[in-house]
């Protein structure tokens, strides 16, 4: 299998996270989706990374279907429960990490790629009102379980722990851990997990 991505984005750090998880090999294609010579365009209409290229050359995307296949490949280290309640609550967190990875990133585009006079301040204001209030949900839920479903680790604590990662990477001002002392533990619990692989500094 071939990863195409590049090592800033949060939803490749995922995927990149449950292939050590599950102990898989694949090579990792770098590639910049904003380059005009990306070549993810060829494989995903939507011009965006995380993208699978199966040995058939199948493409697969986005993260989350990817991780779903992936999961599926292996019985090693079962990420994600059989249908029905259970399933959906892991599903549940995904979306919730995967929202606070979305509007982090929106931000980020806003505040760092915009031209200063065009940025739209209620904007960005409504970006991080999400996301804070995205952790103070996800922060409840969490509560005192030692990982997000109970006593194992699934693919719901594999998302948060990248949002939370992208947050220290791209709004490290927004000190997320004063407020959110249960998601602070998990956080540096799953931090010290091999596959955890580390976020390196935005690209120029
Ligand atoms: C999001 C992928 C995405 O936005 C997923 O895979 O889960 N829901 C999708 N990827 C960004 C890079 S990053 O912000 O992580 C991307 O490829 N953006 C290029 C573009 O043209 O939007």
């Amino acid at each position: 299998m071939r990863l195409i991505g590049s090592l800033s984005s949060p939803y490749v750090r995922k995927v990149r996270i449950v292939l050590a998880e599950k102990k898989l090999d694949y090579e990792l294609i770098l590639d910049n989706p904003w380059t005009p010579d990306t070549q993810v365009t060829a494989y995903n209409p939507l011009g965006k990374v995380p993208c699978l290229l199966l040995d058939d050359n199948e493409a697969l995307f986005d993260s989350r279907v990817i991780v779903e296949y992936l999961d599926a490949l292996s019985p090693v280290g079962r990420l994600i429960p059989p249908p029905g309640r259970e399933r959906v609550e892991v599903k549940r967190w995904e979306a919730a990490a995967d929202g606070i990875m979305d509007a982090a990133a929106a931000m980020f585009l806003e505040a760092h790629r915009r031209p200063q006079g065009l940025q739209w301040a209620d904007w960005l204001a409504r970006q991080e009102s999400k996301i804070q209030a995205a952790l103070s949900y996800l922060d409840t839920l969490l509560g005192e379980q030692a990982y997000c479903m109970g006593v194992n680790l699934c693919l719901a604590d594999i998302a948060v722990g990248t949002a939370l990662g992208y947050l220290d990477l791209r709004s490290p001002t927004l000190g997320w851990r004063d407020q959110h002392a249960n998601l602070a533990r998990l956080a540096e619990k799953l931090d010290a997990r091999p596959s955890f692989i580390s976020t390196r500094p935005p690209a120029a």
